[in-house]
């Protein structure tokens, strides 16, 4: 018996040793130290030993099972110990590596312009006013004072939708009448950025989607002074006090009187290129005392309120302040180009 004893533990042992993962050491366990294993036969076979040789068979079965079960046990941390130290070495990191470079987003030039202008007009008083950028017909149009067939439609080309009345806005303007109907009665003096469409030539200078930044003040007793005053400021805290700005009479069907504003072109220094068209000269803006029948639409009475209102295009105005030679380059996602506005 003593003897069958000791092969056992040789068999034991050696397949053992044999094992090499986790899955054959549970079957190594079942086939000698589980509930019908050999070596747990063996222990139970000690019954039926004669009286004299229990002793002695009985002490070496025990040991043999105490060894058997600390071999497992340091097998077992050895498989686990090897997986572990394989894992690593298959993901291993070279901590010493310098890291990758996270590239910063910026913002647009575009986006920059469009905050640095309602900055300067916050600072001035003037709140953020949202409007949407798909119109009817009513707003773009109707409601600043240009009924169906006026003639002053067509300084709008226009992207029309499949939905009649519906179409992309081609100016902030009818943002004014929204503005208006929703402070009435109280005064007013908001900002409305945003993008607008229109059916145009590209050119270096003109795009089919622009943003512009519109402004409205209205209240009892503003005049064209507090516009002139407020938009030759404006182009001071942008530009510089050395910049030159000239009003130039105009026409615009929802103000009253009109006019543009022209910078001197930073790009030429006024003396003539094709982003000014050769004048010296660049439209920054349209602005005007807004007309009475757009005051009436919005709520107010005209014969007691009064009020001014501005346009222009933040591209435009951004061409000037880094000397930007086509208005192309802001929507040609070109990152030699966006990359230079940190
Ligand atoms: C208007 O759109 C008027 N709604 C402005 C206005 C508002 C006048 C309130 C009076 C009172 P205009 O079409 O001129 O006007 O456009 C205003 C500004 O938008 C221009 O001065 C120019 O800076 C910019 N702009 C116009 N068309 C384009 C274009 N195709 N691409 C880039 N910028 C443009």
């Amino acid at each position: 018996m003593l003897a069958q004893l000791v092969e056992l533990e040789k068999e034991a042992q050696a397949a053992l040793d044999a094992v090499a993962d986790e899955r054959a050491l549970a079957g190594w366990y079942g086939a000698f130290l589980g509930r019908k294993g050999k070596i747990t036969e063996a222990v139970k076979a000690l019954g039926s030993l004669p009286r004299e040789d229990r002793p002695a068979y009985g002490q070496r079965v025990n040991e043999a099972k105490r060894l058997l079960e600390a071999a497992h046990e340091a097998r077992r941390a050895a498989i686990v110990q090897s997986a572990q130290d394989e894992a690593l070495l298959a993901d291993r990191v070279d901590v010493t590596l310098p890291g990758r470079l996270v590239l910063p987003g910026r913002l647009h030039p575009a986006t920059r312009t469009l905050r640095e202008i309602c900055a300067v007009f916050a600072d001035m008083g003037f709140q953020v006013y949202r409007s949407r950028h798909v119109e009817n017909d009513e707003f773009n149009f109707g409601l600043l004072n240009m009924p169906p067939h006026h003639p002053a439609r067509d300084m709008w080309s226009t992207f029309y939708t499949t939905r009649p009345g519906v179409i992309l806005r081609t100016h902030t303007s009818p943002g004014q009448v929204h503005a208006m109907r929703e402070y009435c009665p109280e005064p007013v003096r908001v900002v409305l950025p945003g993008m607008c469409y229109r059916y145009e030539q590209i050119t270096a200078r003109s795009e089919i989607m622009f943003n512009q930044v519109e402004g409205l003040a209205v209240g009892v007793g503003i005049t064209m002074t507090d516009l002139k005053g407020t938009l030759v400021d404006f182009a001071r805290r942008l530009f510089g006090v050395e910049r030159k700005i000239r009003f130039r009479a105009s026409y615009f069907p929802f103000t009253e009187p009109s006019a543009e504003v022209d910078m001197d072109c930073i790009l030429c220094g006024g003396r003539g290129c094709r982003v000014c068209k050769n004048s010296g000269w660049l439209e920054i803006l349209g602005c005007g005392m807004v007309h009475p029948v757009v005051l009436r639409n919005g709520g107010y009475d005209p014969a007691v309120f009064s009020g001014f209102a501005f346009g222009m295009g933040p591209e435009r105005i951004a061409m000037l302040k880094y000397g930007i030679q086509d208005i192309r380059y802001f929507w040609g996602n070109d990152l030699r180009f966006l990359e230079q506005f940190g």
